[in-house]
């Protein structure tokens, strides 16, 4: 019992410090690092707040009838079957709910689905079990693996850390293309709220405009095989100038 409510306060002080990869007993989304992520986060909000109240509505006439219509107070059952002014307000009303609740779910697909006009793009192609990022404008390829266990450095994460990251700047439109050489797997950055299926032989296209410098994590999001577990996603957003220095010492490096 104290090691949970000690893992608890942990994870309530350990937040804001690892606020991009995963954390033990999370109950929460990381912390959003782009509009996009932002704004399925306080859609999120927003459906457990109705989600709540529908719930409690639900458990409170529940309990209202089992005790005022129990057997001993209420022996002779009514035999009515229908009651038109009701069935119309218990259909009208979750229309409404309904209404209110899929014009921002929409408002939020079209911004997933809907790319802005983009300043750069990055290829991701997935493999069993690693990552290829591509910077087709600049011709850059190059595998990301994982860190093996036994390669772990103290800064590193296991299970998440990769030798060669994606790097990208901050506060840019970026189109992601993603697709896969053998089996589907799944880009996925949960910081970023993207997940896109990589698909042989299609290009399925996402984006991000990164507002945070700094170093997240993700994970294959799709079964695809015994190492599936071991291609983690990690991403380096580093500063606009950091980013025209970077392509210029890896332009034209194979491998
Ligand atoms: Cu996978």
């Amino acid at each position: 019992m104290t090691r949970i409510l000690l893992m608890f306060l942990c994870q309530i002080f350990a937040l804001p410090l690892f606020a991009n990869q995963p954390t033990e007993w999370a109950l929460y989304f990381q912390e959003p690092a782009t509009p996009l992520m932002v704004r399925l986060r306080e859609f999120h909000d927003y459906l457990l707040v109705i989600s709540f109240f529908i719930a409690a509505f639900v458990f409170l006439m529940m309990f209202i009838i089992i005790y005022k219509f129990r057997e001993k107070k209420h022996p002779v059952p009514a035999t009515f079957s229908h009651n038109t002014p009701l069935e119309i307000v218990w259909t009208t009303i979750p229309v409404i709910i309904l209404i209110f609740i899929a014009v921002p779910s929409f408002k939020i697909t079209y911004m997933m689905d809907h790319i802005p006009k983009s300043e750069m793009t990055v290829k991701v192609i997935g493999h069993q079990w690693y990552w290829t990022y591509e910077y087709p404008e600049n011709k850059i390829v190059y595998d990301s693996y994982m860190i093996k266990d036994a390669d772990l450095k103290p800064q590193d994460l296991r299970l998440l850390s990769v030798d060669r990251p994606l790097v990208v700047p901050v506060d840019t439109v970026i189109e992601v293309l993603a697709t896969s050489t053998d089996v589907i797997h799944s880009f996925a950055v949960p910081s970023f709220g993207i997940k896109r299926d990589c698909i042989p032989g299609k290009l399925n296209q996402t984006w991000m405009k990164v507002f945070k410098e700094g170093t997240y994590y993700g994970q294959c999001s799709e079964l695809c095989g015994s190492g599936h577990g071991f291609m983690p996603i990690s991403v380096k957003v580093v500063s606009k100038e950091d980013f025209k220095k970077w392509i210029e010492d890896n332009k034209n490096k194979k491998g």
